[in-house]
C-alpha cells in the first residue's frame, strides 16, 4: 500500500464527525497541470546543458523570465507593478478593503549552475494560486498581493527593500551577474533614486507565506509529503581579503614568503575545524576563492574568498565568527599576511508563526498528506519579510535533499500537493486573520 492509499483507506476509518472536520473547507484545488507546465515553459530561460537553470539576478535570462512571469500574473487577473527596487507585484482587491493584503510568493533568480525548482516552485505556486481564485470567482476578504522578490540569491536583497530598505553602500555591492545592486535595479525596472518608496511599514501586510522545495532531503527521506517550517536560518556573508607578498616563486626561499594562498589554506581549514568543534545544526562554507597575480612562477601576493555562517541561533554564529577572527589572527602571525572581513549580508534568523503553522499543518492533513515540523538551513524572502507581519512557510520534497544544482528536482505531484496546501492555507488566513 503506497502512501496516498494509506490516506485514503485512514480517512475511511474515521468516525463521520470527525471526517466532516477533516475534510478541506475548501473544495478549490489548483490546476497542477499547468503550474507544472509553466514550470518547465520557466526553466528555459537560463537553461543549462545539464539541465538546470543559471539565472542569475539582473541578466538577460533573468529579465526574460520577469517578463514571462508578469504575464502569468495578468492571465491570472492581477493588476501588475514592479515596485522602485525591482520586485515584481500582483495585486487583486479584497471585499473588505480596510483589511492589509495578504502575501505569497518568491523569487525566480537562480545561483550560478542551479537547480529549476528553487524559488520557482513558490513564485509558479503563488501565482497558480491567484490563478485558481480567479477561475472560481472567489474573491478573498483580504487584498491579495503575489510579490516575485528580486535578487533573492544575491542576499534577500529584493525583501530586505521591502522589509528594511537598502543602504547606499548596499547599493554598491557587485552582484554575481556583475552589475552593482543599483545598476541592476535600474536593469530590471526599478528605481534606485526612489527606494523609500518601496519600503513596508510593520503592520502594513497581514500576513506572508512561502512556497519552497526544502533543499534538503528531510522529507524526502522519510516519504513525507509536506514539511511545516519551524524557523529559518540566520545567514551572514563575509567577503575576505587576504594581503601578502608577491615575489618570484624560484628565487624566493620558503621561510622568507609571506604567501596569502598558503594563509588561506590554513584558513578554510581553520573555518571547518571551528564549525565542527560545537554541537548543533550550524553549517560553515567557503564558496568561492581567487588567488593574484595567479601564475606559476609567482608567490600568491593576495587571495579574495568569503564566508558564510548560519545557525537558527545569531549568538551563537557572532560566537564562531569571533573564534574564526582570533584564529586568522594567528594564520597571520604565523604567514606574514593580513585579513580583512567585510560583511556583505546580515539576515538574521525568522521563527516562524505558530498560529501559522499550526493553520499549514491542519490544511495539508484535511487534503489528506503527512506533514512534518522542521528547520529551514536555507535562508528565504520571508526571513526578511517576517520584520512587517507573521509569516509562514511550506516545504516540498527534494529528490536526495539535492539543491543549487542541475540535479535539484521535486515531482509534479508534490509540487501541486504544496500548491494546493498554499491555496487552503491562504483561505484559511483570509477567513482567521
Ligand atoms: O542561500 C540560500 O540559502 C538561499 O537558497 N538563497
Ligand atoms: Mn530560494
Ligand atoms: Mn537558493
Amino acid at each position: 500500500m503506497n502512501r496516498r492509499e494509506f490516506n485514503s483507506n485512514l480517512l475511511l476509518a474515521v468516525p463521520a464527525a470527525a471526517f466532516a472536520a477533516q475534510q478541506p473547507a475548501s473544495s478549490l484545488r489548483v490546476n497542477g497541470r499547468r503550474l507544472n507546465t509553466r514550470l518547465a515553459e520557466l526553466a528555459q530561460f537560463g537553461k543549462t546543458p545539464e539541465g538546470g537553470t543559471h539565472r542569475l539576478a539582473y541578466t538577460e535570462a533573468d529579465l526574460a523570465a520577469r517578463e514571462y512571469s508578469m504575464k502569468l500574473m495578468r492571465d491570472a487577473r492581477l493588476d501588475v507593478s514592479i515596485d522602485a527596487a525591482g520586485n515584481i507585484i500582483g495585486r487583486r482587491a479584497g471585499s473588505e478593503p480596510s483589511l492589509k493584503p495578504l502575501v505569497i510568493g518568491s523569487h525566480i533568480d537562480s545561483v550560478p549552475e542551479g537547480g529549476s525548482y528553487d524559488g520557482q516552485v513558490g513564485s509558479m505556486g503563488a501565482i497558480e494560486v491567484a490563478h485558481t481564485l480567479a477561475d472560481a470567482n472567489t474573491r478573498l476578504r483580504h487584498p491579495l498581493e503575489v510579490i516575485i522578490f528580486q535578487n533573492e540569491e544575491g542576499g534577500t536583497v529584493g525583501s530586505i527593500a521591502i522589509a528594511r530598505g537598502l543602504a547606499e553602500k548596499e547599493l554598491d555591492l557587485v552582484s554575481n551577474s556583475g552589475k552593482t545592486i543599483r545598476e541592476g535595479i535600474r536593469f530590471i525596472g526599478g528605481d534606485p533614486d526612489k527606494l523609500s518608496g518601496a519600503v513596508r511599514r510593520k503592520g502594513d501586510l497581514a500576513a506572508y507565506v512561502e512556497l519552497h522545495i526544502e533543499q534538503g532531503g528531510i522529507l524526502h527521506a522519510g516519504n513525507i509529503d509536506i514539511g511545516v517550517v519551524e524557523g529559518i536560518v540566520g545567514v551572514y556573508w563575509w567577503e575576505v581579503t587576504i594581503e601578502g607578498f608577491a615575489n618570484h616563486a624560484g628565487t624566493t626561499p620558503m621561510n622568507q614568503r609571506r604567501d596569502a594562498l598558503l594563509a588561506a589554506a590554513k584558513y578554510i581549514d581553520a573555518v571547518n575545524r571551528i564549525v565542527t568543534s560545537v554541537p548543533g545544526r550550524q553549517v560553515g562554507t567557503v564558496g568561492r576563492i581567487q588567488a593574484f597575480p595567479g601564475a606559476y612562477n609567482i608567490v600568491p601576493g593576495r587571495v579574495l574568498t568569503t564566508l558564510g555562517l548560519r545557525d537558527l541561533d545569531a549568538a551563537k554564529v557572532r560566537a564562531l565568527f569571533e573564534s574564526i577572527r582570533t584564529e586568522t589572527r594567528r594564520i597571520e602571525n604565523e604567514t606574514g599576511t593580513k585579513f580583512d572581513f567585510k560583511q556583505v549580508n546580515s539576515s538574521p534568523p525568522a521563527p516562524a508563526d505558530e498560529r501559522i503553522r499550526r493553520i499549514i499543518d491542519r490544511s495539508a492533513k484535511q487534503l489528506g498528506f503527512t506533514t512534518r515540523d522542521l528547520p529551514s538551513g536555507a535562508g528565504h524572502d520571508a526571513q526578511e519579510i517576517a520584520n512587517l507581519c507573521p509569516i509562514g512557510m511550506i516545504f516540498v520534497p527534494s529528490r536526495d535533499g539535492i539543491s543549487h544544482s542541475p540535479r535539484e528536482y521535486s515531482t509534479p505531484e508534490d509540487i501541486a500537493n504544496g500548491a494546493n496546501v498554499l491555496l487552503h492555507t491562504l483561505l484559511a488566513l483570509d477567513q482567521e486573520v
